[in-house]
């Protein structure tokens, strides 16, 4: 993979397709539109399109969301360059996928460090907080304005939890406080697009922390959210995404499990650990996988055996 500029090869296309992963997260969408309003801004007659599944409300922070494409039934059209951000491989950038093949040039941007390097062009740097960094590094700086900067700090913000996560580097804080120049209502987009929980969505997450159960003298704590749980509060499985977080906070805790029931006799189950515990190899054992620290994975059938089991994993590493 040849590391040429960004900006050549946005320059040397007739036209420009932009994509990101499967479920767009704040890093996908705001380095997506990032590109796209910098391609609109300093390009206006080169035509360019982002391909994304909608991404949820909540990202909705900068101009631009309304002219993602989402419509992936219509024909495909061939894009000279198609410019995939923050996806790792291939599959991952479904729904988008043949539009990518038909594409002449595919140039990845990303920080994965499990990239597959699909792209013969292009720049992955594991060690980035997040595609937006590395795509920040890659424009240039006169050009972003406050739409631009903002769709980028959104990425920021977001793959490092709020500025929290190792990752998180000087180059990282330098880079926000450069878009804090254009004029970024940091409080607002943080509010809005990472803490702010509608009424429902707080009830939820109150009441299951309420019921909230620890196991290994207090060293793991878990909670269920079943369907009918979700449907008494009238929330949906995307909103119960802060609740993890929230249990992960408990003092004392080394690990913690959320459980949610996607069907009659399945799990999805997610796992922080603060320090010691490997949650990534539990749950691998389990079919999933994720980071050290966060992972996940699925379960099928008893789901009070499943909670015994990773139980005794924990213990295991305590
Ligand atoms: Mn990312």
């Amino acid at each position: 993979m040849t590391n040429n500029s960004l900006i050549k090869a946005v320059e040397s296309a007739a036209s420009v397709g932009i994509t990101g992963h499967i479920h767009p997260d704040g890093d996908c969408v705001g380095s997506c539109m990032a590109l796209y309003r910098y391609i609109r801004k300093v390009y206006p007659e080169k035509p360019v399109k982002v391909f994304l599944e909608q991404p949820a409300d909540n990202l909705s922070v900068a101009e631009g969301l309304n002219e993602i494409e989402s419509d992936f039934t219509k024909p495909a059209e061939a894009y000279e360059l198609f410019v995939v951000l923050d996806c790792s491989s291939e599959d991952r950038f479904e729904p988008s996928g043949e539009l990518v093949s038909l594409a002449k040039n595919v140039y990845v941007v990303d920080h994965h460090m499990t990239n597959t390097h699909f792209a013969s062009e292009g720049v992955i740097s594991p060690d980035a907080s997040s595609t937006c960094e590395v795509l920040y590094d890659l424009l240039e700086e006169d050009k972003i304005d406050r739409d631009i900067a903002t769709w980028l700090y959104l990425g920021i913000v977001h793959d490092t939890g709020v500025f929290r996560f190792p990752a998180c580097t000087e180059h990282t804080m330098n880079i926000a406080g450069h878009l804090l120049t254009k004029g970024v209502n940091a409080q607002q987009l943080i509010d809005d697009s990472f803490y702010r929980k509608s009424y429902a969505q707080n009830r939820l997450i109150g009441d299951a922390v309420a019921r909230s159960e620890l196991l290994l003298d207090g060293k793991m704590i878990y909670t269920i959210v079943t369907k009918a749980d979700m449907d008494r509060f009238g929330v949906g499985t995307k909103e119960t995404e802060g609740l993890i977080d929230q249990l992960r906070l408990t003092r004392g805790i080394e690990v913690a499990l959320f459980a949610r029931q996607d069907a009659e006799d399945t799990y999805k189950i997610s796992m922080r650990a603060i320090s010691k515990v490997n949650v990534a190899s539990i749950c691998a054992s389990f079919g999933g996988g994720g980071h050290m620290f966060a992972a996940g994975c699925t379960v099928k059938g008893d789901l009070s055996d499943a909670i015994t089991q990773i139980s005794a994993m924990v213990m295991l590493q305590l």
